[in-house]
């Protein structure tokens, strides 16, 4: 039996049904730079601690998939460079290899899941990427949220992908898309992708709601909740899009394929928005982690 090893506080939420919402680690280990990694992570925690919700970062540590992770766990991955990068497919050997790990949307989705925890907060979620149809790179973010009964709060796709086909596979998928106080569906560093998301909600309790109702009619798979970037921190998407189309090509030219497209994408952008991508990347994760929270709340309250 594979037990994963609780924070204390995760532990004590659990034992007195108090809502947790879970956290990612691959944008630790392989989304922004040392020390604004662990920076970050630490102020996503304390923002789901403030609106009254505990955080649960996700990570494998030498084989050991942690739920709630210390300080000293946080600084140890944000430290580490040569730390795997690990999807659905990667997370049992892992495990049996004795690894360690941070673990994408897909695997985060797949440990809260098994530990209870129906709501997780991430920056931006995998999608299909530009050029999919000679790449048929997918990512593995879009069949875990058609499987796996988790809302996940992002803030829209990242804006390296193809967004209308992110939102057509989507679709296919049955997954429910719901832009949050808008109608347009925002793209991670920006507000406004241009294209209308297939839903909409105004309120924290909807979505929770909505995830019940899912629930209830046997539905698998969970909700992708779109929160658009805080207006103060959006770069507005022409200004993205000419440093995307910059990366994308100097990703053809040196040919990286595979989980290193889009950590290279982000940093590239990174680089080309001249830090102003990572002020945006921040505030976004720190606002997905305030609403995550209050839809955890919001589901307490629903049975
Ligand atoms: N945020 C970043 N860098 C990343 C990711 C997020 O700044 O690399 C991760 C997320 O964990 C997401 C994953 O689930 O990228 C998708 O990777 P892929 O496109 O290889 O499926
Ligand atoms: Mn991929």
């Amino acid at each position: 039996m594979i037990s994963p090893a609780f924070s204390d506080e995760v532990i004590q939420a659990r034992d007195s049904g108090a809502p947790i919402v879970a956290l990612e680690s691959t944008i630790i280990t392989h989304g922004l730079p040392f020390p604004l990694n662990l920076q970050t992570a630490l102020r996503a925690e304390g923002e789901i601690r403030d609106a009254g919700a505990v955080p649960a970062t996700v990570a494998v540590i030498h084989g050991q998939i942690h739920i709630g992770m210390s300080d000293d766990g946080l600084q140890y991955l944000a430290r580490d460079v040569k730390v795997a990068k690990l999807s659905r497919a990667d997370l049992p050997m892992a495990v049996a290899q004795g690894k360690t790990g941070s673990t994408t949307v897909s695997a985060t989705m797949i440990c809260a899941c098994q530990a209870g925890i129906e709501v997780f907060a991430t920056g931006g979620i995998g999608g299909v990427h530009r050029g999919a149809e000679t790449s048929f790179d997918i990512s593995a973010d879009l069949r875990e949220l058609a499987l796996t009964p988790v809302t996940v709060v992002s803030a829209g796709a990242k804006a390296v992908l193809d967004i209308p086909k992110t939102l057509e596979v989507l679709e296919t998928l049955g997954i429910p898309v719901i832009a949050m106080g808008q109608d347009s569906f925002p793209a991670f560093w920006s507000r406004d992708s241009g294209l209308k998301a297939p839903l909409r909600s105004d309120s924290a309790q909807d979505i929770a709601r909505a995830h019940r109702v899912r629930r209830d009619l046997g539905l698998a798979g969970g909700q992708l909740v779109a929160n658009p970037v805080p207006s103060e921190a959006e770069i507005p998407y022409p200004e993205v899009r000419s440093a995307v189309g910059a990366a994308l090509d100097h990703a053809l030219a040196e040919g990286v394929t595979g989980k290193d497209v889009t950590p290279f994408l982000l940093s590239r952008v990174l680089e080309l928005t001249e830090g102003r991508s990572l002020s945006a990347n921040i505030a976004l994760l720190l606002n997905n982690a305030r609403l995550a929270a209050e839809i955890a709340r919001e589901l307490q309250w629903i049975r």
